[in-house]
């Protein structure tokens, strides 16, 4: 059975509100986390190992180690709450859930980057969880846990909480940062990165709910017991929201040591495929990361169990592997049309391009195009490897990782189920009115 860190109390009835969640141990690493010095912290989380949990795995550590401090700046933690990559909803379940232990993460994490006040933006879909954040905010404030002078250290610390209005686009730091600021969440051209000038200009670190979460356990149990959990550059636990075709989706705090079939067949986490159907593939961190198919999924190129970590999940690059990602974990089955599903994706993406540059404004609508074309039985060929080229001008093109995370998809989708984009063109009328999956039978 995996460890437990965040969601250890996640059934304790009442966890929500402060009173439960301190019978439960809850502001014990605040009230320990205000007794070190903010070096001390910050050298903590670098040891425990711990990596960014909102899609791109950076060393939390060091970015924090980036932050710049020039006098008489004020420096901001932004929480990243805008969840809105397909397949991906552990941020949700913390925050409607757990809601304290992001307030308590938030706080040891401005104590320990000379934040005195914090941002929690939260996409526009969540429209019920602000509330509960907010009624987190007041009760830890009134418990003397925020606000001026918290348990009388001199530390003072504000935590407001922000609307998105509904676009995956926000959801990218510097974007985040721009509608933070009342604007257009247009990305911002990188370096200078946010810890260098970021929110109104100033240094900012920004970070995803589950990764300041975690600091939390981290400061509790310390970071060489974190590190301990889990195995290489993987350290500490992930949680993951399991959904597609399982007998049980929802969200799963794992250790990163369990294999992907276990992930999949135990009943502690996804309990199997309903009705005995074989697996086919899977997308296993976010919509942006590449699907592999069943084989590959469950073992390396090797012949080496696959892990749930972002090493192994990336073992062998993007020939024959893939990413942790997010965490957004989706089982497709025997059934499903890889074509179609793919231009679901396409679509989502083309639909999301703030469109500030030519590759990815014109591309994602391009592949989109192409798709509906090959999936509805009325693609040539030729339009495989123009889709082909079409995302090899995407990727690394871009502002931002949204112009890749739309290119990603497709590569994959063509590198490992090219039979299936044939099958369409060979096959016009079944394409036009059945399902890939249900059409082999
Ligand atoms: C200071 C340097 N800071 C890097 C910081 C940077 C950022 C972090 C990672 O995209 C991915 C994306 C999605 N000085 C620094 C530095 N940093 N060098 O480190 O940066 P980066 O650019 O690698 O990634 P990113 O822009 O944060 C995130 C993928 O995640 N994704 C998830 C998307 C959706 C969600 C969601 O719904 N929760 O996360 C899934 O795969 O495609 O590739 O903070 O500033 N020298
Ligand atoms: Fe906008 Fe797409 Fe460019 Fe990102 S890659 S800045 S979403 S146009």
């Amino acid at each position: 059975m995996s460890k437990k860190l965040l969601l250890k109390d996640a059934h304790v009835e009442g966890i929500r509100y402060f009173d439960t969640y301190r019978k439960q141990g809850g502001y014990d690493g605040l009230e320990k986390a205000l007794k070190m010095t903010s070096e001390e912290i910050v050298e903590e989380v670098k040891a425990s190992g711990l990596r960014g949990r909102g899609g791109a795995g950076f060393p939390t550590g060091l970015k924090w180690s980036f932050l710049a401090k020039p006098e008489g700046v004020p420096r901001y933690l932004v929480v990243n709450a805008d969840e809105s990559e397909p397949g991906t909803f552990k941020d949700r379940y913390l925050m409607e859930f757990l809601p304290h232990i992001l307030i308590e993460g938030m706080i040891i994490s401005s104590f320990a980057l000379g934040a005195n006040t914090a941002y929690i933006y939260i996409r526009g879909e969540y429209s019920w969880i602000p509330d509960i954040l907010e009624e987190a905010i007041e009760e830890a404030r009134n418990n003397g846990f925020l606000g001026k002078n918290i348990l009388g250290t001199g530390f003072d610390c504000e935590i407001y909480v922000q609307r998105g209005a509904g676009a995956y686009i926000c959801g990218e730091e510097t974007a985040l940062l721009e509608s933070l600021e009342g604007k257009r969440g247009n990305p911002r051209l990188k370096p200078p990165f946010p810890a260098v000038k970021g929110l109104w200009e100033s240094p900012t670190v920004v970070n995803n709910v589950e990764t300041i979460a975690a600091v939390v356990p981290i400061i509790n149990i310390g970071a060489a017991e974190y590190a301990k959990i889990g195995v290489g550059k993987s350290t500490g636990t992930k949680l993951i929201s399991a959904c597609g075709n399982i007998n049980k989706p929802g969200v799963y705090e794992i250790d990163m040591t369990i294999t992907v079939e276990e992930f999949i067949y135990s009943d502690e986490y996804c309990g199997g495929i309903p009705n005995g159907k074989k697996l086919k593939a899977c997308i296993p961190g976010g919509s942006s990361v590449p699907i592999l198919p069943a084989n590959l999924m469950l073992k390396t190129i090797n012949g080496e169990p696959r892990l749930m970590n972002y090493e192994s999940l990336a073992d062998g690059g993007f020939a024959t592997g893939t990413m942790m990602g997010s965490g957004g974990f989706e089982v497709l089955d025997e059934d499903q049309c890889i074509v179609e599903h793919t231009m679901t994706l396409a679509r989502f993406y083309a639909h999301e391009s703030c469109g500030q540059c030519t590759p990815c404004r014109e591309g994602t609508p391009w592949m989109y195009k192409i798709l509906k074309k090959i999936n509805s039985g009325e693609g040539r060929m030729d339009d495989i490897d123009l889709l082909w080229d079409v995302q090899r001008k995407i990727e690394g093109n871009t502002i931002c990782p949204l112009g890749d995370a739309a290119a990603w998809p497709v590569a994959a989708a063509i590198r490992h189920f090219r039979d299936e984009f044939e099958w369409h063109i060979n096959n016009p009328e079944l394409a036009q009115t059945q399902n890939y999956g249900l059409a082999r039978y």
